[in-house]
């Protein structure tokens, strides 16, 4: 068992990111019995779920002529455009089946509809917070470990953000998968290397 200045943040471990899924994340499903395993090891365990709102600002179907995978400019900046994915209250947002959901906190985001929010910090706008710094700094949480999907966005921003604010932050890419557009896997493992992520 980990110490209690120790937690598990378990990301966006969703139907619609596993194979089947609108926003599928090859090999997303197959993580969930090592996270599973490796959730019995930490006393604090933290679930973070897409939660979208239908007709979501990040959803290629809410911009004219747009396609899934484009990139487009928001007031906040760049914002790829997704598929429909991870509406709130539908199967594809639901966890995936087998994975243990009793964690201590499950975080929600994405619920404004004009603000993606990749990061289980901050939405995209890098300045609307979620709360869960203060949740963990008031359980004086100092060490995460994160996993889930997917590797080269939620978790990515995840790690970043957790760095820059000063967590000693763990990223487990054989417990996580990525999307991987254009070079974003190995761009993504660079910019975490780069902030003092452990890639272990
Ligand atoms: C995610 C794209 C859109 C993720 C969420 O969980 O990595 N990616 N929404
Ligand atoms: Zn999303």
């Amino acid at each position: 068992m980990t110490a209690d200045t120790h937690a598990l943040i378990v990301i966006d471990m969703q139907n619609d990111f596993c194979p089947g899924g609108a926003l599928a994340v090859p090999g997303g499903d197959a993580l969930v019995p090592g996270i599973n395993a490796l959730m019995d090891t930490f006393r604090t365990v933290i679930l973070t779920q897409d939660w979208h709102p239908a007709g979501h600002s990040s959803f290629a179907s809410s911009h004219d002529g747009r396609a899934p995978y484009d990139l487009t400019e928001m007031p906040y900046g760049p914002q790829v455009l997704w598929p429909d994915h991870c509406v709130q209250g539908s199967k594809g947002a639901e966890f995936v089946p087998g994975l243990r959901t009793d964690g201590d906190l499950i975080l929600r985001k994405g619920y404004n509809s004009q603000i993606d929010s990749y990061s289980a910090f901050f939405e995209n706008d890098r300045q609307t917070p979620t709360g869960l710094d203060g949740y963990l700094k008031t359980r004086g949480i100092g060490h995460l470990t994160m996993v889930g999907l997917a590797l080269d966005f939620c978790v990515n921003y995840s790690a970043l953000d957790a760095a820059r604010f000063g967590y000693e932050v763990t990223v487990l890419p054989g417990l996580s998968a990525a999307i991987d557009l254009d070079g974003s896997k190995d761009a993504a493992l660079e910019a975490m290397r780069d902030a003092g992520v452990t890639l272990a």
